[in-house]
This record gives C-alpha cells, structure tokens and sequence, in this order.
C-alpha cells in the first residue's frame, strides 16, 4: 500500500486525471443514499480507483438544485471516517465541502484536495483555513445555495462573466494566503447554470485555461446531457443512463487540456482519458515530422 501522492504531484501537469465521486448523502441527485454507510462509500471509493480513478472525492451534503443543507456535525460524521479508510488505503482523497470546519478535519484525515463548490463564498473561513493546510484547493464558479442557484442563471456573456468572477475568487483566495500554485479551477457547470451556459462554458475550455491554472470538468450525469438525449416525447435520459454522454465529455475535456474529469463511474471515462492523451501524442509526433524535427 502506497502513500497518497502530495498535493504537488497530484496537481502537476501531465495527464488528465480522473476523479471518481463518493457521495455519503442521502440526496444527491444521481447516487443519493447508495453509500450513506461508511463501508459502502469506503468500498465505492477503492472500486473508483480500481477501475482507473485517480483521485476519490468524498462528499457529505448534496449540492443538487433545490437541496436543503446539512448541518456540519452530520457532515462531519458522514465524511471523515471515509476520509480516513480510503487516506489509509494510499487513495487520493479530495473532500467536497463548502464548509472550513469540514476541510480541515478532513485534511487532518488524509485527504490531500479540498474541492469547494463555493470557492470559498459559502463560508468566509474556508481560503483563510485552506491558507493553513497542506492540499490543493478546488475552486468552483458558484453564485448561491442549491435552494436558490436557479434563479441566479442570469448571464450578459457566460464565459466572460464566469472567467471574470472565478478570476476575482482566485484573487481573493489569494489575498487569504492561499498559494495560487495550489488552485485547480471549475467552471461549476449546473451550478446557477442552464444547458446553454454549460455548453458554451465546455467549449471555452481553453480560454478559461488563460487564467493559467489547471481546470476541472465536472459535467459528470448533468441535467444539460440528461436533456440533450431526450427521447422523442421529451423526456430527459435518466441521470444514471448519463455514464456514455459523461465519457464522450471526458475525452473532449481531456484532448482541451482540462487537469481533471470528476465522474460517477471511472473506468470509462479513464479510458477515454487515455484515448486523448494517445491521440494528442500521436498528433504532436506528426507535426514534429511534419517540421522535418526528428
Ligand atoms: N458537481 C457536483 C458536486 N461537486 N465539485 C466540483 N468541483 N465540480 C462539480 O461540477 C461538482 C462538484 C454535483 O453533484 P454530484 O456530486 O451529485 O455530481
């Protein structure tokens, strides 16, 4: 059994890197209440990351749109036993938490990424706590709680205005004393977002990349591919028939140049991954060819 990878190496450039998501709810919108039992979320994690998972996000509260919130010692109960058992077990443990309280015990457990929905706005203690801790910072576009982010949706030009707001978090992060060499960016998709939005925002991948962090790419079972493969009266695919849509996003997000996919099911979207990565490495052999560079 190997130790987790540092912060450092886990945020290194290089492949992108799956990472496999634990909700220890009883509401999410896709898994919800199938791994409320710390040994089903622990067996759910090492099966992430033996079906190519790179990184196991645990999460205690559920942030699907009309949610209500869980209160932190629920939270806390929820997330860091499981935590701990997957840290122990040599996995990369990021924890999906709005709350300061919870990241820092879950660091104190193992977990080496704290993945803020929030990017920090839900609680004012999270950058000054994140500052403090040994592990890499996933900062999200984020406008408002579940119970209200729908209203919020409102937009002049989606990518101008999330590439601004998450450039103006990353700033504030910064000025709390978190290194911005830990950051990792998302675009927040079906965060106080319609379908629209996430598309455009998957296709400006690139130029959200100017803001010169690595990104992360969670459209894993969304609404917005639930509603692109609609059958013909209409109704949306159902979240968990979402798992091919989720690893043809992977791929694209990958051959984008994204850091990260975070997925329900790994092993697809670890091999489309490697598709990207195969493809990308046989196109810049081509050029150098091409180029006469041998
Ligand atoms: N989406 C959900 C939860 N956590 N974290 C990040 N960084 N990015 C996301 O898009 C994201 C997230 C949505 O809920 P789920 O856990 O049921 O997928």
């Amino acid at each position: 059994m190997s130790a987790p990878p540092t912060p450092q190496r886990l945020l290194a450039p290089g492949r992108c890197r799956v990472v496999g998501v634990v909700n220890v709810t009883a509401d999410s919108f896709s898994d919800g209440g199938r791994f409320l039992a710390p040994d089903d979320a622990v067996a759910r994690g090492l099966a992430l990351t033996a079906a190519g998972a790179d990184v196991v996000d645990v999460g205690g509260e559920s942030t699907r749109p009309g949610a209500g919130r869980v209160d932190a010692a629920e939270e806390l109960r929820r997330v860091v036993p499981v935590v701990r058992e997957l840290a122990a077990h040599g996995v990369a443990v990021s924890v999906d938490t709005m709350r300061a309280e919870v990241a820092v015990a879950a660091v104190r457990a193992g977990a080496v990424l704290v993945n803020d929905v929030s990017g920090g706005l839900a609680d004012p203690a999270m950058a000054p706590a994140v500052a403090g801790l040994d592990a890499g910072y996933v900062l999200s576009h984020w406008r408002g709680h579940s119970d209200v982010m729908t209203s919020l949706a409102d937009y002049g030009d989606v990518v101008a205005d999330v590439e601004r707001e998450l450039s103006q978090r990353l700033d504030a992060v910064a000025a709390a004393g978190v290194d911005p060499g830990r950051v990792v960016l998302d675009p927040g998709l079906g965060f106080a977002k319609v379908a629209e939005h996430d598309w455009a925002l998957l296709a400006a991948l690139p130029r959200l990349a100017a803001l010169g962090r690595p990104l992360l790419v969670g459209a894993s079972r969304k609404r917005f591919l639930g509603t692109l493969l609609a059958d013909g009266g209409g109704r949306a695919l159902p979240p968990a028939a979402r798992d091919d849509a989720t690893a043809a996003v992977s791929a694209l997000a990958a051959a984008a140049g994204a850091w990260g996919v975070r997925v329900h099911e790994a092993a697809a979207s670890a091999a489309a991954v490697r598709v990207a990565r195969a493809w990308a490495a046989a196109s810049a052999a081509g050029e150098r060819a091409g180029a006469g560079v041998p």
